[in-house]
C-alpha cells in the first residue's frame, strides 16, 4: 500500500513536471545575434609572461568569424558578457533565462568576409526541430544552413531539466572550421527561485590554432581576468568545445557538486557543461587553468582576483 501511495506520488509529480510550465513569473526572453567577421589576436601581449616567451602577431592573429550581441534589430552591437569580467566577442552573448521561460533568439549572418553559411544550435533546451540549427542533408530547413545575409529565429523553451549552464555552437556545414574559430557561447538557465549570482563568469577551454585558449585568449595577462569581492555570491560556467579534453581548476578554493561532493578540479570533454556557486572569502589573486599540462603550457591559464570588501 505504502508503495503504491510512493508510485502515485511519483507518477503524479511525472505528469506535473510533464505539464507545460506555468505562466507565472515566466518571460520570453529575446537576444538578437550576429555572425560577424573580425580579427582576433589570441595573445594581444604577445608574451608568455610565465615562461618569458615572445609570441610574433604572425602567430597570435586570425581572421574569424564570431557570436555577436545586437541591440533589437541588430542595428547596434553590444558586449557579449556586460556582467561577468570577459571579452567581448569569444565566446558569444551569454544567454541567460530562467526555468519556465521562453527564448526566441533571433540571428543574423553577417559572414561576408567568408560567405559561409552559420547557425546557432542550443544544448540543454526545449525546441522543435526548426529550431535545431544543425545541418542534416536533405532534411533539415533554413535554420541548419543560414546563408550570409539571411536570418532566423530559434524558438527555445527552458524545461524543469534545463536548469544549468549549457553550450551553444554553429552546426552550419562550416561547423568544424567555425567552431575552430570561436563560434560557441553558453546559456545560463537559473531555477525558478534561484537568485542572480553578484558575478558570473563564463569559462571556455578549447584549441586555437597552435594555442589552447581560454574565451579565445591564451596565457596570463590575455585570458579573462576574474574579478569579485569578499561575501559576492560568485558562479563559474565552465565548458569544454572542440576536440579534447580539459581538467578545470581553481586555486585556493572548492565547491560542492549536485551531488554534494567536495571538488577544486572538474573534468570536462568536448560540448559536456557545469557550473559551480560559491559565497567568496578568500581574497588574493589566485589561478584558474586547465590542469593537462601541456595545454597550461600552450596557454590554458588565468587569473582569479577576490578584492577584500
Ligand atoms: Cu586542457
Amino acid at each position: 500500500m505504502r508503495a503504491r501511495v510512493a508510485l502515485t506520488a511519483l507518477l503524479a509529480t511525472s505528469a506535473a513536471a510533464l505539464a507545460a510550465a506555468p505562466a507565472a513569473g515566466a518571460a520570453t526572453r529575446e537576444f538578437w545575434v550576429g555572425a560577424v567577421p573580425v580579427t582576433w589576436n589570441m595573445a594581444p601581449n604577445q608574451f608568455d609572461d610565465i615562461t618569458g616567451t615572445r609570441y610574433d602577431p604572425a602567430q597570435t592573429v586570425m581572421g574569424t568569424v564570431v557570436y555577436r550581441r545586437f541591440t533589437r534589430g541588430w542595428r547596434h552591437p553590444l558586449p557579449n558578457t556586460p556582467t561577468s569580467g570577459n571579452q567581448n566577442l569569444i565566446p558569444g552573448p551569454l544567454l541567460r533565462a530562467r526555468v519556465g521561460d521562453r527564448l526566441l533568439v533571433h540571428f543574423r549572418n553577417m559572414d561576408f568576409a567568408r560567405r559561409d553559411s552559420h547557425s546557432m544550435h542550443f544544448h540543454g533546451v526545449h525546441y522543435r526541430p526548426s529550431s535545431d540549427g544543425a545541418f542534416v542533408p536533405g532534411v533539415s530547413e533554413r535554420d541548419a544552413d543560414v546563408k550570409p545575409g539571411q536570418s532566423w529565429t530559434y524558438r527555445l523553451t527552458a524545461g524543469e531539466d534545463s536548469a544549468g549552464a549549457w553550450p551553444y555552437h554553429d552546426h552550419s556545414p562550416s561547423m568544424h572550421a567555425s567552431i575552430d574559430g570561436g563560434m560557441y557561447g553558453m546559456l545560463s538557465i537559473r531555477g525558478r527561485r534561484e537568485p542572480l549570482p553578484d558575478r558570473e563568469f563564463v569559462v571556455v577551454f578549447a584549441r586555437m590554432g597552435a594555442f589552447q585558449t581560454i574565451d579565445g585568449r591564451a596565457f596570463v595577462g590575455n585570458t579573462p581576468v576574474l574579478r569579485s569581492k569578499v561575501g559576492d555570491l560568485v558562479q563559474f560556467d565552465v565548458m569544454a568545445m572542440g576536440s579534447e579534453h580539459h581538467s578545470f581548476h581553481v586555486h585556493g578554493h572548492r565547491w560542492l557538486t549536485p551531488g554534494g561532493v567536495t571538488r577544486d578540479t572538474q573534468t570536462v570533454a568536448p560540448a559536456e557543461s557545469f557550473r559551480f556557486q560559491w559565497r567568496e572569502r578568500d581574497p588574493g589573486t589566485w589561478l584558474y587553468h586547465c590542469h593537462v599540462e601541456e595545454h597550461m603550457a600552450l596557454g590554458m591559464i588565468g587569473t582569479y582576483q577576490v578584492a577584500r570588501r
